[in-house]
């Protein structure tokens, strides 16, 4: 567990099930940890199922990995680049995710795989749901780090009220992401559509003009 309270701000409910942990991830310690795991399997720029290239760049660690390519998203124990298993989770990612899983209310959480993603300037994630996952009563666990990005999440629970599609779209709720910002995004938010503005530029010190995520996820 972090120590307490010292480094991070209290959590703020951004919506039923999506919890904002400020500052709770310590980016430096896991600089290191994500340097290493890079040069065991690299990033690279995923395919999409209509042939689009990722403006993200992807690598994973942990059991399963995300992969995305002409047959469409899934997991994948083997990295399709190398031929071998992703790397294995680091023990210091692995209790980040369970630590902040557990102040969110989530006990137990023990993440098979760690998708991780760097985005530099100009690349964006458009809005999706994450439905590849077995287990949807476990939450998935956030971490940015680097330059600040801009997240949107769609308050389903509000659109469905509302018929007029043009109205549902402004229902977009903006979150702003920083260095060591944790999201535990579950229970009633789990299968809300989300994702990230086209990153401004920006420097960092430690990540320099990037801005990295890692999502922990039951996928198995
Ligand atoms: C990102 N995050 O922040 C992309 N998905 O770069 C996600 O797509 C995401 O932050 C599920 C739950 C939390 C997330
Ligand atoms: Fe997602």
């Amino acid at each position: 567990m972090a120590e307490l309270g010292q480094f991070w701000s209290d959590p703020v409910e951004i919506i039923d099930g999506m919890r904002l942990l400020p500052g709770f991830a310590d980016s430096q310690s896991l600089f290191t940890e994500i340097q290493a795991l890079c040069l065991q399997s690299p990033l690279r720029h995923m395919q999409t199922m209509r042939g689009y290239t990722m403006s993200v760049a992807m690598t994973n660690c942990g059991d399963l990995g995300w992969v995305s390519d002409k047959q469409g998203y899934r997991y994948s124990a083997i990295d399709p680049e190398s031929g071998v298993p992703w790397p294995a989770m680091p023990m210091a990612l692995s209790s980040l995710a369970h630590d902040a899983a557990q102040l969110s209310g989530f006990d137990n959480f023990k993440p098979d795989a760690c998708l991780i993603n760097r985005y530099v300037p100009g690349a964006q994630m458009g809005a999706h749901q994450d439905r590849n996952e077995r287990d949807r009563t476990q939450p998935i666990v956030s971490v940015s780090l680097g330059i600040p990005a801009r997240f949107f999440v769609m308050n389903e629970s509000v659109q469905a009220g509302i018929r007029d599609s043009v109205q549902a779209s402004k229902k977009s709720i903006p979150v702003d992401l920083s260095d060591g910002d944790v999201v535990v995004f579950g229970g009633a938010a789990r299968m809300c559509s989300h994702g990230v503005r086209k990153l401004k530029s920006g420097y960092h010190p430690l990540w320099g003009e990037a801005r990295w995520n890692l999502t922990f996820r039951c996928a198995g």
